[in-house]
C-alpha cells in the first residue's frame, strides 16, 4: 500500500468508510452510468435486460470496494487463512442475494423505481451460475456465504466451466441435455484477473538430477495450459467482509500447440497447477506455526495433496518427512457420499502420462503408509489391499477417497448418520486403524438466500413475530416462533404468507404447463436429482395408486379425498438410463392424470423442467409438503430437506441422513416419517426374493408393466428393477409404510390449524439446519479459523 497515494487519495477526496453512496439519487445515477459506459446502450432507451446489466455492474462497485477493503484487512491482520478447494460451486443468480447481504435491497428499489422498473422484474433477467451438479455444489455456495457473513479470512477456489450443467430440454417426455452457455450475456459479477495466470504442465517424463551430492526428480512437463483467475466477490450479510471465490479458466498458453488444445482434456488438471501456485505463494509456514488451511470438498481435489508434495519436497526442497508433515496438517477432507462406487478411483495409466511426477508421490506416499500399516497390523494381506491406495486388479487405479485419508488428520462426514456408515462401512478399516480422525459436521443452508432472498413473505413475517432481524445471522432465534405457535394472528399471517407463495408458483406451473392447479390442493413436491436411491419412482407409484384408488372409488367417497398438486423436479445424468425412464414415466403418468376428466382437481402431476437454483428458490415456499424418500443408509446428508424446513414445509421422508436430525429438532410427530432404519436395510437385502412386495405394489407396477401408460417395452427394464430379489433400494419393501405417511399427511392437511401449527415449529426448529452452524464447527474442529472483522 503506498501510503503517498492513500495521502493524496484522502486530500482529494476526503476519508470516507465508503466511497459509494447509497441514496436512491446516487443509485440512479450510477445505474445510468452503467448503462451509458458500460454497457454502452443509451441512459434514455434501455430494456429490463439492459437495466439488468446496468444495475448489476453498480451493485458489483459496491462489492468490489467491500472486497478490496476486506483483503487489505485481511492482509493488514495475517490471520490463519482457509483455502476451500472445490470443482464445484452452485452459485445461482447473485443480484438479489447481494443486494439483501449488502443492505441496499430497498434503495435500489426505489432507484430503478423511480427509473420506471421493477426490481423484481430485472433481477428476472438474471441467469444460473450453473457450475455444479446438485446437493455437493450448492452446499459449497451456502457455505461460502456463511463464511462471509462469520467474517471468517477464506478463499474459495473452484473452475469457470465455460458451460454450465446442461439445460434439460423435454420432448415429449423424454429428457434431452442441451449445454448452458451460461456466458453468452456476459457475467457482471465476476472480474476477469489477466496478470493472475499460471501455467499448468501436464505430460512428460521424470528426470533424475544430482545436487550438492543429492539425487533429486525432476519433473521435464510436455504441455502447458495457462490458468487466468476470474475473482466473483462474495459478500456477507450485516458486515463489511467480503469474501473472494476465485474462478480459473484454462486458457491455451503461448507454448502451446493450438490444434491439440482441447479444454475437455485439460480442465481437471487447471485446478491442480493452480492449487499448487496458491500453495507456493502462501504457505511457507516456519516451525511454530501453520497458517493456512486446505479444504478438500469430496475426493475431485485431492490431487491437490500429491500437488502440494511436489512444490514441497521438488521445487522447495525438504525432505519428504517434513514435507508430510506439512501436507497432512494442512488438509482436511470431506466425504459427501456413503456409496462406494462414488469414491472417485483414477487409472494409473491415465495419471502416469497426465501427470508423471504425482503418479510417483503417491506410490511413495503408499509405499511409506503400506510398511507404516504392516508395522501395525502385521501381514494382514486383505486389509492391507483394501487399504491400500493403489488398487490392484483389471484397471490399476488410485484410490483418491484412500490417499485423501491417509494425508488428512480429519475426515469430515456431513451428518451423524453419515459418520457412523462411515466408521461402520465404508472406511471401516481406516476407522478402526485412526478412530481420532473421523468426525462429522451436519450439513446447512443459508437462511439469506432460502428464506430472506427468496421468501421475503415470510423473512418479514419472522421478524415481525420475533421483533427483530437479528435471526438472520443468529438462526438460534428462529426458535422463539416457538412461543408464538398457538396464536392465531401468527397463524393467520403465516397460512396468507404461504397462499401467496401457492399462488406464485401456480402461475409458475400454468405458464410452464397450461396446467391450472388449485390452491386449495395440497402442493407436494420432490425437487432433486434424478437417482434410483433417491427413490423418485417411489413417489410415482405412490401417484398411480392414489389415481387408481380415485378411480375405483364411489363418488361420495371422492369427496373425502384430499386434492393434491404432486411436482417433480430433476436433472438425470445423461448416460443414466434407468433415471432418464423414471422422468419419462413421470410425464406419461401425467399425461394420463392430468387429461382425466373424471379426476378433475383431486389429482395433478406436474414435472419442472430444467430444476435449478432459482426454480428451487420459487418452488420451495410455495410447497405444503415436500418428500425425501431415499432408502434409509444411502444419502449422506440431503441439503433439500433443510430448505423445505426453514420454509414451514413439512416433510415426508425417511430416517435417513440429516433427517434423523431434523426429527431430534422438530420431533417425529411433525413429520411424517415412514420405511426401512439404516440399521434394518442390511438385513432386509439378505433376505432377497423372498421379501414379498404388497399386492398395491404388485398391481401399479402391473399397471406400468402391463402399458397402461403406454410405452410398454421401454418400461420393461424399469420395473424389472422392481422384482422380488431385484429391488435393492426396496421400494417394495417401504410401499405399505409410504402409503401410511401419505395418508397421515392428508388426514393433517384437513386440519388446517394442526398443519400450520407443524409448519410454524418446522422453521422455528430449523436453526441447526443452518450453514452458519456448519462452519463455525469447521472453524472450530477442523480449520482452526478465527473471525477477521474488517471494520466499517
Ligand atoms: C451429495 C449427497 C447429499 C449431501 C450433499 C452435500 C453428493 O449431494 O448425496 O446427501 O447432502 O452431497 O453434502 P446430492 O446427492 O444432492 O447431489
Amino acid at each position: 500500500e503506498s501510503g503517498e497515494r492513500k495521502a493524496k487519495v484522502e486530500k482529494m477526496f476526503g476519508f470516507m468508510d465508503a466511497f459509494l453512496k447509497n441514496d436512491s439519487f446516487s443509485l440512479q445515477k450510477d445505474i445510468l452510468d452503467h448503462v451509458e459506459y458500460t454497457v454502452a446502450r443509451s441512459r434514455f432507451i434501455f430494456d429490463d435486460f439492459e437495466a439488468y446489466q446496468g444495475l448489476s455492474y453498480s451493485v458489483r462497485d459496491r462489492l468490489i470496494e467491500r472486497w478490496h477493503d476486506t483483503h487489505r484487512y485481511f492482509k493488514k491482520k495475517d490471520p490463519k487463512r482457509l483455502y476451500f478447494l472445490s470443482l464445484e460451486f452452485l452459485m445461482g443468480r447473485s443480484l438479489s442475494n447481494s443486494v439483501i447481504n449488502l443492505g441496499i435491497r430497498d434503495q435500489y428499489a426505489d432507484a430503478l423505481n423511480q427509473l420506471g422498473f421493477e426490481f423484481e422484474v430485472v433481477a428476472e433477467q438474471e441467469g444460473d451460475a450453473a457450475l455444479g451438479n446438485g446437493g455437493l455444489a450448492r452446499l459449497c455456495a451456502c457455505q461460502m456465504d456463511s463464511l462471509a457473513t462469520l467474517d471468517y479470512p477464506a478463499w474459495g477456489y473452484g473452475l469457470r466451466y465455460q458451460y454450465g450443467l446442461f439445460r434439460q430440454i423435454i420432448l415429449d417426455g423424454f429428457q434431452l441435455e442441451e449445454p448452458d452457455y451460461w456466458l453468452n450475456f456476459g457475467n457482471p459479477w465476476e472480474i476477469e484477473r489477466v496478470h493472475v495466470s499460471y501455467p499448468v504442465k501436464f505430460y512428460g517424463t521424470v528426470e533424475e538430477e544430482g545436487i550438492q551430492g543429492q539425487t533429486i526428480k525432476v519433473w521435464i512437463p510436455g504441455e502447458t495450459v495457462e490458468a487466468v483467475a476470474y475473482d466473483n466477490p462474495i459478500p456477507g450479510y450485516g458486515t463489511r467482509n467480503a469474501i473472494n471465490l476465485r474462478l480459473w479458466a484454462a486458457k491455451p498458453s503461448d507454448q502451446y500447440d493450438m490444434e491439440s488444445y482441447n479444454t475437455g482434456d485439460y480442465i481437471n488438471a487447471i485446478m491442480d497447477r493452480q492449487k499448487a501456485e496458491t500453495i507456493s505463494n502462501v504457505l511457507y509456514p516456519d516451525d511454530r506455526s501453520y497458517q493456512v488451511a486446505l479444504q478438500i470438498n469430496d475426493t475431485h481435489p485431492s490431487l491437490a495433496i500429491a500437488e502440494v508434495m511436489r512444490v514441497l519436497v521438488d521445487e522447495e526442497h525438504l525432505d519428504w518427512s517434513r514435507a508430510w508433515d506439512i501436507t497432512s496438517r494442512v488438509f482436511s477432507f470431506t466425504t459427501h457420499t456413503v456409496h462406494v462406487e462414488a469414491l472417485e478411483k483414477i487409472p494409473v495409466d491415465l495419471l502416469g502420462n497426465l501427470l508423471p511426477r504425482h503418479l510417483q508421490i503417491i506410490y511413495e506416499i503408499n509405499y511409506k503408509f503400506m510398511e507404516e500399516l504392516k508395522s501395525m497390523i502385521g501381514q494382514d494381506y486383505d486389509r492391507l489391499s483394501r487399504m491400500s491406495i493403489v488398487e490392484e486388479g483389471a484397471v490399476k487405479s488410485i484410490r483418491m477417497a484412500n490417499l485423501s485419508i491417509v494425508c488428512c488428520q480429519i475426515v469430515n462426514g456431513v451428518s451423524k448418520v453419515h459418520l457412523d456408515l462411515l466408521k461402520e462401512r465404508v472406511f471401516k478399516d481406516f476407522y478402526e486403524l485412526w478412530p481420532q480422525k473421523f468426525q462429522y459436521k451436519t450439513n446447512g443452508v443459508t437462511q439469506r438466500r432460502w428464506v430472506v432472498v427468496s421468501n421475503p413473505n415470510l423473512s418479514s413475517l419472522i421478524s415481525k413475530w420475533l421483533g427483530t432481524e437479528s435471526w438472520i445471522r443468529n438462526v438460534d432465534l428462529l426458535a422463539g416462533l416457538r412461543q408464538h405457535v398457538s396464536d392465531p394472528d401468527l397463524q393467520r399471517e403465516w397460512k396468507m404468507v404461504k397462499k401467496v407463495n401457492k399462488a406464485r408458483l401456480a402461475e409458475y406451473i400454468e405458464t410452464l404447463s397450461g396446467i391450472k392447479v388449485s390452491l386449495d390442493a395440497m402442493f407436494d413436491v420432490q425437487i432433486k436429482r434424478i437417482h434410483e436411491y433417491k427413490r423418485q419412482l417411489l413417489n410415482i407409484l405412490g401417484i398411480i395408486h392414489r389415481y387408481d384408488c380415485i378411480k375405483n372409488m364411489e363418488t361420495s367417497d371422492r369427496r373425502k379425498v384430499v386434492p393434491r398438486v404432486c411436482i417433480i423436479g430433476g436433472k438425470a445424468a445423461p448416460g443414466y438410463d434407468i433415471a432418464k425412464k423414471i422422468i419419462k414415466l413421470c410425464h406419461v403418468v401425467a399425461e394420463k392424470i392430468n387429461n382425466d376428466a373424471d379426476i378433475g382437481d383431486l389429482l395433478k402431476l406436474v414435472f419442472i423442467p430444467d430444476y435449478n437454483v432459482s426454480v428451487a428458490e420459487l418452488v420451495i415456499p410455495g410447497s405444503d409438503l415436500s418428500q425425501h424418500l431415499s432408502t434409509a443408509g444411502h444419502e449422506a446428508s440431503g441439503t433439500g430437506s433443510m430448505k423445505f424446513l426453514m420454509n414451514g414445509c413439512l416433510l415426508l421422508a425417511t430416517a435417513d441422513g440429516a433427517i434423523v436430525e431434523i426429527m431430534e429438532e422438530v420431533g417425529a410427530d411433525n413429520m411424517f416419517l415412514f420405511g426401512a432404519k439404516v440399521n434394518e436395510v442390511p438385513a432386509l437385502r439378505e433376505k432377497g426374493a423372498s421379501l414379498k412386495a404388497p399386492l398395491q405394489f404388485l398391481r401399479v407396477v402391473r399397471m406400468v408393466r402391463d402399458g397402461y401408460f403406454g410405452f410398454k417395452d421401454y418400461f420393461k427394464s424399469l420395473c424389472d428393477t422392481l422384482e422380488d430379489g431385484k429391488d435393492f433400494y426396496l421400494l417394495g419393501y417401504d410401499f405399505a409404510s409410504y402409503l401410511e405417511a401419505q395418508a397421515a399427511a392428508d388426514r393433517t392437511f384437513v386440519d388446517p390449524e394442526k398443519w400450520i401449527h407443524m409448519s410454524i415449529l418446522s422453521t422455528a426448529g430449523s436453526g441447526k439446519f443452518s450453514s452458519d452452524k456448519t462452519i463455525e464447527e469447521y472453524a472450530k474442529h477442523t480449520w482452526g479459523i478465527e473471525p477477521c472483522k474488517c471494520p466499517f
